[in-house]
């Protein structure tokens, strides 16, 4: 998958190449990124980035021709956004949230582009006309779109076939399913009183992953009854939940 990054500040992305998983999977080509700097598309002696807002405020926008050029010059090489294999991206607060399903729409494409946005943003026009879609992180600010681009890419890497190697597998992960992850424990067995669920001890493998199941839906209920709501619950999983909120129950008392 080829990705092109538009942003004033490519050395940020030195703390998604340079490290761990998505260092590797970088270098081993399963995303191969190129970064479009406006500065480099700059067509005045100052090279200014940036541009005032209409209407005045305070807070600057990005200017807009050098991200016009520099959107040109990343398409001409990326190319076919007509094809649905391309697809132009504007991270910011103002797009729909981003979610595991999203995250593998996205690994399905041939290629994106990111658009980094940076002080107030861009140009309302620029999005209409550029933009395939606006996507965020949550309901939160960040000062530019570049972290918020890391995350995204960090998550789209982890699920390229071999990203992982021996550190696991991706249908292990949180959310694949729509549910959350079962409470894991390593050493020590005993930590201030606290210990160690005893099935996870006992080597028995069928009990171990009944009570993982169980675990994920009852987590799942607790934390994030949202992401329930979105599901069809098989008869055996609504079975294990009824289990699970007893025994929640039980303890309560
Ligand atoms: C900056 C600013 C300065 C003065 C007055 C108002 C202002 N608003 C903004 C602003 O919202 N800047 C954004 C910074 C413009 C788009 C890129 N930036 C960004 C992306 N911030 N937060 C995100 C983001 C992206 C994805 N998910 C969560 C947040």
């Amino acid at each position: 998958m080829q990705v092109a990054i538009v942003t004033l500040i490519p050395e940020m992305f030195a703390a998604l190449t340079e490290f761990g998983v998505s260092g590797r999977g970088i270098e081993a080509g399963l995303l191969k990124l190129s970064f479009w700097n406006p500065r480099d598309y700059c067509t005045d002696k100052h090279r200014n980035v940036d541009d005032k807002p209409f209407g005045g405020g305070p807070g600057m926008l990005m200017k807009t021709e050098p991200l016009l050029a520099t959107l040109g010059a990343s398409r001409a090489v990326l190319g076919k956004r007509e094809s649905g294999r391309s697809r132009c991206i504007y991270l910011s607060p103002q797009g729909q949230r981003i979610n595991h399903h999203k995250v593998t729409e996205l690994a399905a494409l041939e290629s994106i582009t990111l658009v980094c946005g940076r002080y107030q943003g861009i140009d309302a026009r620029v999005i209409e006309a550029e933009i395939d879609e606006e996507l965020s992180l949550g309901d939160f600010v960040l000062s530019g779109g570049e972290i918020a681009a890391m995350a995204l890419l960090d998550a789209l890497i982890r699920i390229q076939p071999g990203a992982l190697g021996d550190e696991g597998s991706v249908t292990q992960d949180s959310l694949v399913d729509g549910l959350l992850h079962a409470p894991e424990y390593t050493r020590p067995q005993q930590y201030r009183g606290r210990i160690v669920p005893s099935v996870l001890l006992s080597g028995d493998h069928a009990a171990i992953a009944h009570w993982r199941k169980k675990q994920r839906l009852g987590v799942t209920w607790l934390k994030r009854p949202d992401l329930l709501d979105q599901l069809e619950l098989s008869k055996e999983q609504q079975a294990l939940l009824e289990e699970f909120k007893q025994e929640y129950c039980a303890d309560k008392a």
